[in-house]
């Protein structure tokens, strides 16, 4: 490997762990990013801040390049690159790292502050649906709780990855009474629902929510049973690409997530891809603007359509990836 791309191995296996979900969720994956970054900073060889700065380029594109849906990663890249300030590598070095910490700080008192606006939307003997396992979600739930306010849960389970089961897991550790469903036993249980409460990997201009596969259809079967759908999503997750236009990308996962390769065997005889049937699996969905009620950042609630003055604000009209010069 060259100077220039002498990466850390902490990054390359912290990139290794986002790819297999070993980390994961959008808040989870910018925060370890982050980090990933200090550790870059604070271990490297360079002698000169050229090679410095290639070196923190190198690393922030392997990280950038292991799954694309939550712009939580590429934000959290960006925020710490443009921090990286100095004329000589100690300088540099030492930006670096302050700058990661400092984004690291800001994510986890977002987070807090976004769930205490969160928790002023939820009453005394209020039931929750939850879809997938979002920090930012349960941060609403725990600032209720912490609060007083007595909360009850239904969690659907959440194919193909059951990241459900976290979520039960950790509001159980909260007292929190839960309900786990299999997702296709939502709707059922929408009528028993106050609150369905999602997180977002990404938010787009218009307002649509790009979050785990299976919350556009939630939402919209809770739109029909007229149950209010909050989106907790500090603004770490609005996706400022799609002020000038471009869209989410999509995830698509391995096929053996949702038909493991022996299970697949027994039904067809065949190996996955050795015959006929197609298995796709996309890791998330979009659900547009008219379904959500909601967007519960740390800067208060929005009506959806109006995330872009936020964005815009935050952002500016500024998208270019520093790793990419
Ligand atoms: C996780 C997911 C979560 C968001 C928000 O998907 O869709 O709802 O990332 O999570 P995956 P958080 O499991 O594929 O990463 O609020 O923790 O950022």
């Amino acid at each position: 490997m060259d100077e220039q791309g002498a990466l850390d191995p902490d990054v390359v296996e912290t990139a290794e762990q986002i790819a297999a979900m070993d980390i994961r969720g959008a808040a989870t994956i910018a925060d370890a990013a982050a980090g990933a970054l200090a550790t870059q900073a604070d271990r490297s060889d360079a002698e000169r801040p050229a090679v410095f700065r290639a070196q923190l380029r190198a690393a922030a594109k392997t990280l950038y390049e292991t799954r694309p849906t939550a712009v939580s990663l590429p934000n959290a890249l960006r925020y710490v690159l443009r921090g990286m300030e100095g004329i000589t590598v100690t300088e540099l070095r030492a930006s670096t790292v302050a700058r990661a910490e400092e984004f690291q700080t800001e994510l986890a008192q977002a987070q807090e502050q976004l769930g205490r606006v969160g928790a002023n939307r939820l009453r005394d003997g209020d039931v929750v649906m939850t879809h997938c396992h979002s920090t930012d979600a349960l941060s609403c739930i725990e600032a209720a709780v912490d609060a007083g306010t007595d909360i009850e849960a239904i969690v659907k389970e959440t194919r193909p990855r059951k990241q459900g089961h976290i979520t039960a897991r950790q509001l159980r550790e909260w007292d929190v009474p839960v309900t786990l469903i299999v997702d296709n036993a939502a709707r059922r249980y929408l009528d028993e629902a106050d609150h369905v409460l999602v997180g977002a990997d990404s938010i787009a201009a218009d307002g649509s929510v790009i979050n785990k596969i299976g919350t556009s259809g939630l939402a919209v079967n809770a739109r029909e049973r007229g149950v209010p759908v909050m989106v907790a999503a500090q603004t770490i997750k609005l996706h400022p690409d799609t002020m000038t236009g471009h869209t989410v990308e999509i995830e698509m996962r391995d096929e053996t997530e949702v038909l493991p390769v022996p299970e697949r065997a027994d039904v067809t005889g065949e190996q996955p891809n050795d015959e006929g049937f197609v298995v796709e699996n996309p890791g998330f969905d979009v659900t547009p603007p008219r379904y959500v009620d909601a967007i519960v950042t740390e800067r208060g609630q929005f009506p959806p359509e109006s995330i872009v003055i936020l964005m815009r604000e935050l952002f500016g009209e500024t998208t270019a990836e520093p790793w990419e010069r």
